[in-house]
């Protein structure tokens, strides 16, 4: 059970746009059984294929205390999100130590498939709402420090830069 190597912003390739994914195989399987180990061991609430350098729709996620409790998201869409937004302390594994508010709908309704290829459809509200949100985002190339402002962004980025170097030095 490989750990992945989990992008780090302002890595480009955070920035691809993820493609459906169409097989549903063994090898499906695999990638969500390693992504499953990789978000426990982070440990995190959730993690996108485009964190990970896989460049399809699948996210899983746990909301739970436990560990005990995998989604998996496979070609994620909304159906409906609320009018009504709440502000959310969110962090990221590709974006360690940051933690900063976004606005976004509070309450969503999500179509997707699970491993099997099989549709299905949950309401959110709460952390599982920014989460889907947070990591349909991941799937759209966006990080979301992109919704704080530019002078955060940048400071932002100047010390994961800076972080890389002295970690490539040793
Ligand atoms: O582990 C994570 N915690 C978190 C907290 C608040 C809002 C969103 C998240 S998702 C994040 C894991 C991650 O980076 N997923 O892409
Ligand atoms: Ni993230």
């Amino acid at each position: 059970m490989p750990l992945l190597n989990i992008l780090l912003y302002p890595d480009p390739r955070l920035h691809k746009i993820a493609k459906p994914v169409t097989v549903f195989d063994a090898r499906l399987k695999k990638l969500i059984k390693d992504m499953a180990d990789t978000l426990y061991d982070a440990p995190g609430v959730g993690l996108a294929a485009s964190q990970v350098d896989v460049h399809e729709q699948l996210v899983v996620i746990d909301t739970s205390d436990t560990q005990d409790d995998l989604q998996v998201f496979i070609n994620p869409e909304i159906l409906w999100a609320s009018s009504e937004t709440k502000l959310y302390d969110e962090g990221c594994l590709s974006v360690p130590g940051v933690y900063d508010g976004v606005e976004r709908p509070a309450q969503i309704k999500v179509r997707a498939l699970d491993a099997d290829g099989k549709a299905f459809e949950v309401s959110a509200d709460g952390l599982l709402a920014v989460c889907i949100q947070h990591e349909m985002d991941h799937l759209k190339g966006k990080v979301f420090v992109e919704y704080l402002s530019p002078l955060k962004r940048n400071r932002i980025k100047a010390r994961m830069l800076k972080e890389e170097r002295q970690q490539r030095r040793g």
